[in-house]
């Protein structure tokens, strides 16, 4: 793979659901932040190792409501969010989502960094193949209809900006096999037939899940048209030793898409 930017139509590096690339990253790794600080990346050469990947395989793109609209951002425990359904929560249970599941233009790919790892922070993931599987022909069928809303992620709402109830259709069969959109916490049925074929689906989510835990210097990379992801509980300590994660979210191509120097606009 050539690690160069280009302006050509780009290709996806693989058509598996999740591609595990071990020890990619081997540069000296600063103490993981405590806070977020937009004028001051602490681990540059990261960032730089990331974005080339990220641009290897698509177009790495920023969301305008979303810290700021960086185009890789930085995944560490932060205090105030340990409760949150955010990335950088730490207590709880990150709930199985398909990324960004409210908009209109979803990344393609989520693409993870680990710079310092937590053996017991594991990111979770789930294949529509498998999902798919333990779906009963009907709830198949109810699940390939509009009658889902989902709201918007928390991380779109830090500043205060609106909520919005957002028709979604879960499952679409396309040339390259099933697409979805899911978030566990977020979307819900309109109809009582929509309200069972989503708990149906929790059901086969929750039976597909599995778990990898990232070490320093792994990158993962999620389709995310193929597979939701999350993440299990961890203990941060706030000392400089806590799990921290660059992240790239991918385009295939920014064609037709709104954004303003690869930083996609929300309009709902
Ligand atoms: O922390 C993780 O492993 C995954 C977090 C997540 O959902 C994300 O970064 O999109
Ligand atoms: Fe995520």
């Amino acid at each position: 793979m050539t690690l160069a930017t280009h302006a050509t139509a780009p290709r996806p590096i693989t058509t598996a659901a999740v591609t595990l690339i071990p020890g990619f990253f081997t540069a000296p790794v600063p103490p993981t932040p405590l806070v977020f600080n937009a004028q001051h990346d602490a681990c540059p050469t990261a960032t730089v190792a990331l974005l080339r990947f990220a641009d290897d395989i698509g177009r790495a793109v920023g969301y305008d409501r979303e810290q700021g609209g960086r185009l890789i951002q930085d995944i560490f425990p932060v205090r105030s969010h340990e409760l949150a359904q955010v990335s950088s929560s730490s207590k709880v249970v990150l709930g199985s989502h398909t990324e960004t599941a409210f908009h209109p233009h979803k990344p393609r790919y989520v693409v993870l960094l680990c710079l310092r790892s937590d053996p017991q922070a594991a990111t979770t993931y789930a294949d529509v193949a498998d999902i798919v599987i333990h779906l009963s022909d009907e709830d198949l069928a109810v699940l390939q209809t509009n009658e889902f809303v989902t709201s918007v992620d928390p991380s779109f709402m830090s500043n205060g900006e609106p909520d919005a109830q957002v028709r979604v259709t879960p499952l679409t069969a396309t040339g390259e096999g099933w697409s979805l959109i899911y978030d566990q916490l977020l979307m819900r049925g309109t109809t009582p037939r929509a309200t069972t074929a989503l708990s149906a689906m929790h059901h086969a989510v929750k039976h597909t899940t599995q778990q990898v835990v990232l070490a320093a210097g792994d990158i993962l990379v999620i389709d995310n048209h193929r597979c939701v992801h999350g993440r299990t509980p961890f203990a941060p300590r706030y000392d400089g030793t806590d799990r921290w994660l660059k992240r790239a979210l991918v385009v295939q191509s920014l064609d037709g898409i709104d954004a303003i120097e690869r930083v996609i606009q929300t309009q709902l």
